[in-house]
């Protein structure tokens, strides 16, 4: 026990023990503040504590997908894979935890319900479902872009006399489906990565697919002592790469349109990415990918051949060729035997565009055509994405306002790290912020960085108060947009644009101006006195 395991007056609540939760803990306390984390798993881990499902692999490399801030740590650490599975990615944090001695501040199996800002006293008073409440002059937010799941809009569940299973909230001890009849709901990243697994294990699998995904083959594979050693060396410099790359990973800069070239050598030119098997290698080839329907056109029916090329029955090949967005405007997924798993003869591929499922029945799950008997319904359905979190906790500015009120027509931020009318609050990778473009942990590290370094400012001048001005944050909210306008992302139905939910307002919520360019912006924030923020003394 510490002086803050108990203390009902805190410098800082962080909400969430994941990546960003836990990091923000280590640097409020380099900072000498009193912080309490509050964490609803009964450990650390956050989005990697959760997903769980069978096949759960993180599609940045591990070795890029890692924290940056303690060198030491990035030479003890031992990744094994090129892409690091579920358990692997949890073993690693809960390390972190224990080297950094992080637990003691966390407060696990206690959710935050409500947080209201008090006014005359500066400060949040935050109520967890266990009836604690905790005053605390900073409120951050580590709560994931990805961890609400999206509510279940399917008829009929609890008819079903079966099984039913989550993907983002696997039970612990795994799930035996020797031998059983599964139905998997969904074909987006959990889907992809968890059917082939499920495949091995089924006496028969269905697949309902209602937009099919673009996926790579991951190449997966254990790393070489060599490459390992290699990496180790030159960390530093691969940090300051991926700081200062588009998505957090460094690519070589594209110079051509795609269109500029013949066919031949774009063809030549996607191979060699495909072969490389990471998220941007074939998205990053040409400057226009993600700008240009013809230029993205091509790129995307290089990608359908590969599908072609996998799946042995044409019907279902092509069905699983998406057609109805361009690639890489909803989020691409890398695979390990995806495709290959609809030649197996227990596997079968339910086309929902052209049989929408209608509901579940109390023996599997009726379409429009027929229902198909099963045992177990997996849901791998998605996420509330980027604002559930947040806005699933009473949050209660200025005036009383909540942010989900506040938000109803969609996000608005400054930065996506902080909100007008609610003061010393801050999100860490939060909407129109680059976050989900993004290798997660290089946003989340420069988040948590530039937050710390604000409240060490903001002690240093004797300032209480940090708040966003509404000038600000329209400004920012109008060049989010403007920037994501330029791009094909609009025009996709995908959780980037919350239409995966249904009623969520249709808004491109990331910021896709690039991590680099992004950090610069928000270090000339800083740099000027924290423009477009409002600085007051402490009250009282
Ligand atoms: P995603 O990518 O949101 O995928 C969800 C899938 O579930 C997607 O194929 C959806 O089809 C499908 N879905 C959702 N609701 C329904 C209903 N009601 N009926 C039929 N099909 C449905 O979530 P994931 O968990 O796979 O991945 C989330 C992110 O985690 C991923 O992008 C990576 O960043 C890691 P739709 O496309 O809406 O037609």
């Amino acid at each position: 026990m510490t002086a803050t395991d108990h203390a009902s007056s805190v410098d800082a609540v962080i909400v969430g023990a994941g990546i960003a939760g836990l990091y923000q803990l280590h640097r409020l306390r380099g900072l000498g503040m009193s912080t309490r984390v509050f964490e609803t798993g009964d450990d650390v881990g956050g989005t990697w504590y959760w997903n769980r499902y069978p096949g759960a692999r993180c599609d940045v490399e591990s070795m890029s997908y890692s924290y940056s801030f303690s060198p030491e740590l990035e030479q003890e650490w031992e990744w094994t894979e090129r892409y690091p599975a579920q358990p692997e990615i949890l073993r690693y944090v809960s390390h972190v935890a224990d080297r950094f001695d992080l637990r003691r501040d966390v407060t696990f199996r206690t959710r935050v319900v409500s947080a209201a800002f008090d006014e005359p006293a500066g400060r949040w008073r935050v109520v967890t479902d266990t009836g604690e409440t905790v005053d605390a002059r900073f409120l951050i937010m580590a709560t994931g872009c990805l961890s609400r799941a999206k509510d279940i809009d399917i008829d009929g569940i609890a008819t079903f006399g079966g099984t039913t299973l989550h993907t983002s909230r696997w039970p612990h001890d795994g799930v035996d489906l020797t031998g059983q009849r599964v139905a998997v709901i969904g074909t987006g990243s959990s889907a992809v990565q968890s059917i082939p697994i499920i495949a091995e294990q089924a006496a028969e699998l269905t697949v309902f697919q209602r937009t099919p995904a673009y996926s790579l083959a991951a190449r997966n594979r254990p790393l070489e002592p060599d490459e390992v050693a290699d990496m180790k060396a030159g960390y530093r410099a691969w940090r300051e790469a991926q700081r200062t790359s588009g998505f957090g990973v460094p690519v070589e800069p594209a110079t051509q349109s795609a269109l500029e070239v013949g066919a031949e050598e774009r063809t030549a030119r996607y191979e060699a990415g495909w072969r490389r098997g990471t998220l941007v290698s074939i998205l990053g080839g040409y400057t226009d990918t993600l700008t240009d329907a013809a230029a993205n056109e091509t790129a995307a029916e290089f990608v359908r051949q590969k599908i072609r090329d996998r799946v042995d029955d044409p019907g279902t090949a092509e069905l699983l060729c998406p057609r109805s967005y361009p690639f890489g405007t909803k989020r691409p997924c890398l695979d390990t035997g995806y495709y290959e798993t609809f030649n197996l003869p227990h596997v079968s591929l339910v086309d929902l565009r052209r049989t929408p499922l209608v509901e579940l029945t109390a023996t599997g799950v009726r379409t429009s055509e027929r229902t198909h008997d099963v045992d177990v319904v997996v849901f791998a359905t998605g996420f509330d994405a980027m604002t559930g979190a947040l806005e699933a906790v009473d949050i209660r500015g200025r005036d009383g306002v909540l942010l989900r009120e506040k938000w109803a027509e969609g996000p608005r931020s400054y930065l996506g790290l902080a909100v007008a009318g609610f003061p010393n609050l801050f999100t860490v990778t939060g909407p129109s912020s680059p976050s989900v473009l993004s290798n997660m942990i290089v946003s989340i590290e420069q988040h948590v960085d530039w937050i710390t370094d604000c409240l060490a400012s903001l002690r240093d001048r004797g300032v209480g108060t940090i708040e966003a001005s509404t000038a600000a944050e329209d400004e920012w909210v109008a060049h989010v947009a403007e920037v994501g306008g330029a791009t094909l992302y609009p025009t996709a139905d995908s959780w980037y644009m919350g239409s995966n939910v249904p009623g969520k307002p249709r808004v491109f919520m990331a910021y896709i101006g690039g991590v680099g360019a992004y950090r610069e912006l928000c270090d000339a924030v800083a740099a000027d006195g924290y423009r477009g923020f409002r600085l007051d003394e402490v009250p009282g």
